[in-house]
């Protein structure tokens, strides 16, 4: 962590070291730089901790406090900072020598309410040349209900505006009283934008091909929908539809060794479940699910874990951590890290890291559970340290990394 008094703090010691004769003033110098020193000791070991782990000693180092439920972190190229969304519908740009900036103007207003707000951020895969910033958010409709949209907008030079927001797609109808509106956005190797939604909360709709809940969807980065889209020419189902069936998606990623997108979903009391979502399948929600209701009783739609016709996920959970952002491990930094992927957890306060072998989750190791923080987003940063969004009214950014 670079505190700010650290540059003027040396500044006065190589002043006082060029006054010769001056006992006197060195002495005075000294004597009130010490505690100086001290305190800055004190400062930097509050901001980083140190937890044991299977891979050796874990650093955790606080960069960011003070954010309101930031929900997700996009790195810019260049090392030019990264952005961040508040779930009350701020984007914000932090650097590390400048901090956090003021709200950028330009951004969409947004239905925070409950689960709602500015959600996932991520950058056109051609931003060096366009400066696309892409945003999903919950939006209100005119009678009172939401749900989620996503949008770009440029980003400005000097980072201070996102101009010209564009709206590329709708959730329709909106049916959202302010649950799981998913969302996350990947750009997959071939330019198609993915967006993982969430069922507003209304579990036959999962199953319904005439509407956007519960859904993957699969588009051009304008907004189109691409022509071989698994849907497209099915008068009774929505073109944009990658595969349906889902719950509420709040992790998306893409695997490095593959190519192919991975998705999580939350489930309800049980059930969160990892899926790896192929064209015009169907992935069961509400049909067929590993877990029950929150309150203990098994979901009134459902017919059993396994139900002919849908997909299994390729890993699940009986009880759900509730299980949001996700990042395979792919840097260079720390190699006992590599066929890791990393996912946050809000009710179990954990940052999950699953191992892999191939497209099967050999083994669970749970990091950060002293902290008692509900983790929001996970993303490994340009650096090969993993990054990690709290979920609080006070939310921090930290950044994870293995003793070197
Ligand atoms: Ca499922």
């Amino acid at each position: 962590m670079t505190l700010p008094y650290t540059t003027p703090f040396k500044n006065t010691l190589s002043a006082s070291g060029g006054q010769p004769g001056s006992q006197k003033l060195r002495s005075l110098l000294v004597a009130a730089v010490l505690p100086l020193l001290a305190w800055q000791a004190q400062a930097q070991a509050q901001a980083t901790q140190r937890f044991p782990s299977e891979k050796g000693e874990i650093v955790v180092t606080e960069l960011l406090t003070g954010l309101d439920h930031p929900w997700s972190i996009a790195f810019l190229p260049d090392d030019a900072g990264a952005l961040i969304t508040e779930k009350s519908g701020d984007l914000r740009l932090w650097k590390t020598d400048a901090g956090l900036s003021e709200p950028i103007s330009g951004v969409p207003d947004v239905y925070a309410r409950s689960q709602g707000g500015l959600l996932d951020v991520v950058l056109a895969p051609d931003f060096a040349q366009n400066r696309r910033v892409y945003l999903s958010y919950a939006e209100k409709g005119d009678d009172g209900k939401a749900g989620t949209a996503v949008g770009y907008g440029v980003l400005s030079a000097d980072g201070r505006k996102l101009e010209n927001f564009t709206v590329i797609f709708r959730q329709t109808p909106k049916l959202s009283n302010g649950a799981h509106f998913g969302s996350r956005l990947v750009f997959d190797r071939q330019g198609y934008l993915f967006i993982a939604l969430g069922e507003n909360n209304q579990r036959p709709t999962s199953q319904d091909l005439d509407k956007l809940q519960g859904k993957l969807v699969r588009l051009h980065p304008d907004g189109r929908v691409p022509d071989d889209n698994p849907f497209v020419g099915n008068a009774q189902a929505r073109p944009e539809i990658w595969s349906y069936g889902h719950r509420n998606q709040q992790g998306a990623a893409l695997n490095p060794s593959t190519g192919k997108l991975w998705t999580h979903e939350h489930g309800a009391r049980g059930g969160d479940e990892i899926n790896i979502p192929e064209a015009g399948k169907n992935y069961g929600w509400p049909l067929a699910t590993h877990g029950l209701d929150y309150s203990g009783s098994a979901i009134p739609e459902a017919k059993g874990a396994h139900v002919d016709g849908t997909e299994q996920p390729i890993h699940y959970w009986k009880v759900s951590p509730a299980i949001s952002g996700m990042a395979f491990y792919d840097a260079k930094r720390y190699p006992a890290w590599q066929q890791s992927l990393f996912i946050g957890a809000l009710k179990d306060e954990a940052l999950i890291r699953l191992e892999l072998d191939g497209d099967k989750v050999v083994h669970e190791e749970r990091l950060l559970g002293p902290l008692d923080e509900r983790i929001r987003d996970v993303r490994v940063g340009p650096d090969g340290y993993v990054y990690v969004l709290t979920d609080a009214s006070r939310g921090r950014l930290l950044k994870i990394g293995l003793k070197e």
